[in-house]
C-alpha cells in the first residue's frame, strides 16, 4: 500500500515553473503481499471516479486485480492517483456483487438466466409499444458508461424504438456545462487544456472544490504554487475548502448569489479597461447588450446582495482583469445552484470579453464531474442528438439518418429532448410505462427521494435496474440486470479536457455479470431493430466495431474521432478530440482562431432565453449572429427560490468529500475509505453553532419543507447562515438496507432537497434549501477527524481538529 494517502491525499510536490512540462511522478498501491515483480499483468485503463481521467494500469494476480499503478507518460495525470483511484479497485471483488440476474415473483426478487430476464424486458417492451407506444418507454442512464455503451443505447433508443425520453444523470451533473457552452460558442465541446494549468498566470475557480473532486489537477496546482511564478488563484465557494485555503482571493458569497457576483466582476472589468477591443469586434456578438446589463452591477451592489466585502470583490476583478493568461474552472457551486446556466455563462463572457480564449493558460473549463458524462453527450445518450447536432435544424437530422441509415422520421425530433426530471415526472404520471436505469442509483442522487421512492415503487411502471449492486434503486426493480465494470471489460471514455483513454479489460466480471456493452446488443438484437433496407440497426458486436460505428457519426462534427483507433490510444498517453487525419495527434484547445460551431447552419442550438429557459428560435438566432461567432449572452440577476424563513433560518447546500464517490456503492465498499469517512455529518459556521450552543460531534436534525437527516456537527467551514452535508450516504443500513420511515430522519442529503431545476439546462438545484437545525442529543466525547483535507468527515480514526 502507498504512504498514507488517507491523510496526505495529495501527496509529496514537484514543483514547477510556468511554461515547463509538469514532472511525472508515479503512484501504485498493491494489495498487502503483492510486490510489483509478482504482477502477472498490467493492463492499460483510466480512472471511472471523477472527470480527470487520470490514466492507470491495472495489476493482474491469479486471474484477480491486486492493484493500480499511475501511467507516467500520460498527459493528463503524468503518473499520479488520488485516493479514491489508489484504493477502490478493491470494490470489484465485493462479495455481494450481483451474480446473476434476477426478476420478481409474488413481490420477491428471485435468481434467474439472462434469457428468462431479458424475455420479460423484450416481451413488456413489445406489448407497451404495441398498446402505448414507443413513448411509454424511457431510459435512463448514466455518465459513468463507456463512450461505446452509450453510442449503442442512444441508436437504440431514439431510431429503434423511437422514444424520445433518453436522458443520463449527466442531467444532474453536467448539463450546465453543455448548455453553458452551446449558449457561448453555439455547441458544446470544452475549449481549454489541463495544460493550461502549466501556463495560467491566473486560475479562478468558481463553485469547485478541486481539491477533493479532481484531486490529480490539485496536484498539478499545488505544483504550480510550489514552484517559479506561481499563478494567483481566485476562489469562489461559501465554504472554507482546501483550495479557498491557498487562495489569494476568497469570495464566500451567499448561497444562489452568482450571477450578481459575476455580472460586479464584468462590470469592473469593463469599467476599469480591462477587455480586449479586438477580440470583441473580431469574434463576438452582444457585447453592448452586457455594458447595458452589467452597467448598474458596481461592486458595491454586489457586496449587499452576495454579503461580500466590495473591496474583495474589486481585488478579485483585478485578479482576472489583469491577467496575461487567465484559466478559469466552473462546477457544482455553479451549476447545481441559482440560475446555473446564466451563471456559467458570465465565466465564459469574462473570458470573451477579456479574449482569453484558444492560447495556452488563457481558457475556460466548463468542467465535467463524471468521468463519462463528455461521452453521454457526445453519443446523444443525453437528451441531445449525437454529434451535438442540432434537432431543430432539418439538414442535421438528416444527415443523422443518413448515418443511421434510416429515414429522418424515424428519429423522433418535434420537440425538445426530454430531460431526466421530466422522464421521473412522466413515469409519475403513467405515460412512461417501463423505465430502464443503468449505472445510476436515483433513488438516492435525485432530489426529493421520499417522491422518487413513491415512483419507483408504482405497481404500473415496469422498472429495469442495471447494476453492479443491489442499490436503494434495484431494490425496487421488476428486472435486476448484473453488471461488469470498470477492469472487466473494455471501451473508451472522454475526460473533462477531450482527452479519450481506451480502459481494457483486465479481469472476467463475477459470475454471470454481463458488459453493459453485451446487455444493449442482446436487446437490440431481441427487439429485431432494423434500418430501412431491413439490415440489422445495430450492426456491431463488439467494443472496438462500435467505436468504429461511432467514428463515422463523428466525422465532421466537432468531437470528431476520425482519427482515432484502439490501436492509437494503445500508445503512451490518451489523445484529445478532434483528432482526424488533419490534427492526428489531436487538438490540446478549441476556438484557437476564433469560434468553429457558432454558425446558424451548423450549430447545436439557436439559444435560449438565459431568465426563463425559452427557446429563442431560427429567426432570432440568424439575426443576432449571422456570421457565426462567440455569443456573448448578459442575464440578471434573479433572488433564488428557497431563501431562509423564519422557520426555516438556514441555507442548506451539498457536495462532497475527497474520500466517497457519489452513493458510495464503491467507496463504501472499500475500508481505507470507509474507515476515513464513515458517516454522514453536518457543517455550520462558528458563530451560528455558538449562537444555538451546539458543539462539535453533537447529533444533529437537519429539516427541510421535503424531510429530514440526522447527522453529527462540524464546525468553522461555511460561511455564517450555511449548512453544509454531503450527499454520498444512503439508506442508514446499506447494503440492502431501508429507506427512513415516513416521518423518520433520514442519511441521504437528497431527503432534504426539493425537486427543482434551472430553467435552461433543467439541471436540478443541489444546492439552495431553507433548512432548521436542531440538536438530537449531545456529543460524548470531543469530535476528532482526519485533518488533511479540511471539509472532511468526522472519523474515528483520525487526528483532533483544532
Ligand atoms: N471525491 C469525489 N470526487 C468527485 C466526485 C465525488 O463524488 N467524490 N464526483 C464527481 C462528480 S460527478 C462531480 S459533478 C464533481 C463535482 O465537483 P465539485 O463541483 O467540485 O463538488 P461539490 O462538492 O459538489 O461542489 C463544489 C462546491 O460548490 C460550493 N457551493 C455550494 N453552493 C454554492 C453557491 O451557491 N455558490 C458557489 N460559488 N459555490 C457553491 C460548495 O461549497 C462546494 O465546495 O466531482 C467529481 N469528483
Ligand atoms: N444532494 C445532492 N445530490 C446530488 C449531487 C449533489 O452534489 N448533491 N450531485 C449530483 C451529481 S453531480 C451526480 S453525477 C449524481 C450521481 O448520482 P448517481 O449516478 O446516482 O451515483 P452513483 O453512486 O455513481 O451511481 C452509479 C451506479 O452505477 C453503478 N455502476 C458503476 N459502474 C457500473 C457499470 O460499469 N455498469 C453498470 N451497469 N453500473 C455501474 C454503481 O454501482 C452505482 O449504483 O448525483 C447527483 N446528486
Ligand atoms: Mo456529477
Amino acid at each position: 500500500m502507498p504512504g498514507d494517502r488517507i491523510a496526505d491525499p495529495w501527496g509529496a510536490r514537484t514543483a514547477y515553473g510556468p511554461s515547463k512540462p509538469w514532472p511525472a511522478r508515479v503512484d501504485s498501491c498493491l494489495a498487502d503481499g503483492v510486490a510489483e515483480t509478482d504482477v502477472e499483468a498490467w493492463v492499460q485503463a483510466a480512472s471511472l471516479l471523477h472527470s480527470d481521467g487520470d490514466a492507470m494500469d491495472i495489476a493482474v494476480l491469479d486471474g484477480r486485480i491486486v492493484g493500480v499503478r499511475g501511467r507516467a507518460g500520460d498527459r493528463v495525470n503524468r503518473g499520479r492517483l488520488e485516493p479514491k483511484d489508489l484504493y477502490a479497485w478493491q470494490a470489484n471483488a465485493s462479495p455481494d456483487r450481483l451474480t446473476r440476474p434476477l426478476v420478481r415473483e409474488n413481490g420477491r426478487l428471485v435468481e434467474t438466466d439472462w434469457s428468462t430476464a431479458m424475455g420479460r424486458i423484450v416481451a413488456r417492451s413489445r406489448s407497451l409499444i404495441d398498446a402505448y407506444g414507443p413513448e411509454s418507454l424511457g431510459f435512463y442512464t448514466s455518465g459513468q458508461l463507456f463512450l461505446e455503451e452509450y453510442y449503442t443505447l442512444a441508436v437504440l433508443a431514439r431510431a429503434g424504438i423511437g422514444t424520445p425520453h433518453l436522458d443520463g444523470n449527466t442531467r444532474l451533473c453536467t448539463a450546465t456545462a453543455a448548455e453553458a457552452l452551446k449558449e457561448s460558442f453555439g455547441s458544446d465541446g470544452q475549449p481549454a487544456s489541463y495544460e493550461d494549468i502549466d501556463d495560467a498566470d491566473a486560475i479562478a475557480l468558481f463553485g469547485h472544490n478541486i481539491a477533493e473532486t479532481q484531486a490529480v489537477q490539485w496536484m498539478r496546482i499545488l505544483d504550480r504554487l510550489e514552484g517559479d511564478t506561481p499563478p494567483r488563484l481566485l476562489c469562489v465557494d461559501p465554504r472554507l475548502t482546501p483550495v479557498a485555503r491557498r487562495a489569494t482571493v476568497h469570495l464566500a458569497p451567499r448561497l444562489g448569489t452568482n450571477v450578481a457576483l459575476l455580472n460586479a466582476l464584468l462590470h469592473e472589468v469593463i469599467r476599469r479597461g480591462w477587455t480586449d477591443p479586438g477580440y470583441i469586434e473580431g469574434h463576438t456578438v452582444g457585447y453592448d447588450t452586457l455594458c447595458e446589463q452589467v452597467e448598474a452591477c458596481s461592486p458595491r451592489w454586489a457586496a449587499d446582495i452576495c454579503d461580500v466585502p466590495a473591496a474583495a470583490i474589486e481585488e478579485a476583478a483585478e485578479l482576472v482583469g489583469t491577467a496575461d493568461r487567465l484559466l478559469s474552472t466552473v462546477l457544482q457551486g455553479f451549476y447545481q445552484a441559482n440560475q446555473a446556466t446564466a451563471a456559467a455563462v458570465q465565466v465564459n463572457n469574462l473570458h470573451l470579453i477579456r479574449g482569453m480564449l484558444g492560447r495556452p493558460g488563457a481558457g475556460v473549463l466548463q468542467m465535467n464531474g463524471q468521468p463519462t458524462a463528455e461521452n453521454t453527450r457526445e453519443c446523444g445518450a443525453d437528451g441531445d442528438l449525437p454529434g451535438f447536432r442540432n434537432w431543430q435544424n432539418e439538414d442535421h437530422v438528416a444527415d443523422l439518418a443518413r448515418v443511421w441509415n434510416v429515414e429522418p422520421s424515424a428519429i423522433p425530433h418535434d420537440g425538445p429532448p426530454t430531460h431526466a426530471m421530466e422522464i421521473f415526472e412522466l413515469a409519475e404520471q403513467g405515460s412512461v410505462r417501463m423505465l430502464w436505469i443503468s449505472a445510476t442509483n436515483p433513488a438516492v442522487s435525485l432530489p426529493e427521494l421520499a417522491r422518487i421512492r413513491t415512483i419507483l415503487d408504482q405497481k404500473d411502471l415496469f422498472l429495469v435496474v442495471q447494476d453492479l449492486f443491489l442499490t436503494e434503486t434495484a431494490q425496487f426493480a421488476d428486472v435486476v440486470l448484473p453488471a461488469a465494470t470498470w477492469g472487466e471489460k473494455t471501451g473508451t471514455f472522454t475526460n473533462a479536457d477531450r482527452t479519450v483513454h481506451l480502459c481494457e479489460k483486465a479481469v472476467d466480471p463475477p459470475g454471470q455479470a454481463r458488459p453493459d456493452l453485451d446487455v444493449f446488443l442482446d436487446y437490440a438484437a431481441r427487439m429485431g431493430f432494423q434500418d430501412k433496407d431491413g439490415a440489422p440497426l445495430v450492426h456491431w458486436s463488439s467494443p472496438e466495431e462500435a467505436f468504429e460505428a461511432w467514428k463515422r457519426c463523428s466525422a465532421g462534427r466537432p468531437c470528431d474521432y476520425t482519427g482515432l483507433t484502439y490501436a492509437k490510444l494503445r500508445g503512451p498517453t490518451g489523445i484529445q478530440w478532434p483528432c482526424t487525419d488533419h490534427a492526428p495527434d489531436g487538438t490540446d484547445r478549441l476556438y484557437a482562431d476564433g469560434v468553429d460551431w457558432a454558425h446558424p447552419d451548423r450549430c447545436e442550438t439557436y439559444g435560449k432565453d438565459l431568465v426563463s429557459g425559452e427557446p429563442l428560435g431560427e429567426d432570432w438566432y440568424r439575426s443576432v449572429n449571422p456570421d457565426g461567432k462567440a455569443l456573448i449572452r448578459p442575464a440578471p440577476y434573479m433572488q433564488p427560490k428557497g431563501w431562509p424563513e423564519e422557520e426555516y433560518p438556514f441555507q442548506l447546500t451539498t457536495g462532497r468529500t475527497i474520500y466517497h464517490f457519489h452513493t458510495r456503492t464503491k467507496t463504501g465498499r472499500v475500508p481505507e475509505l470507509v474507515e476515513a469517512a464513515p458517516e454522514v455529518w453536518v457543517e455550520v459556521a462558528e458563530s451560528d453553532a455558538a449562537r444555538l450552543g451546539l458543539a462539535e460531534g453533537d447529533l444533529v436534525d437537519v429539516t427541510t419543507r421535503c424531510g429530514a437527516l440526522r447527522g453529527r456537527l462540524r464546525k468553522g467551514t461555511v460561511r455564517p447562515g450555511v449548512l453544509f452535508v454531503p450527499f454520498h450516504y444512503g439508506y442508514w443500513d446499506t447494503p440492502g438496507g431501508n429507506a427512513p420511515a415516513a416521518g423518520l430522519p433520514g442519511r441521504a442529503a437528497n431527503e432534504l432537497i426539493p425537486t427543482r431545476w434551472d430553467p435552461v439546462s433543467k439541471q436540478p438545484q443541489f444546492k439552495t434549501a431553507a433548512a432548521a437545525l436542531t440538536l438530537v442529543e449531545r456529543a460524548a466525547a470531543p469530535a476528532t477527524g482526519p485533518g488533511a483535507a479540511d471539509s472532511g468527515p468526522l472519523s474515528p480514526r483520525g487526528r483532533s481538529r483544532s
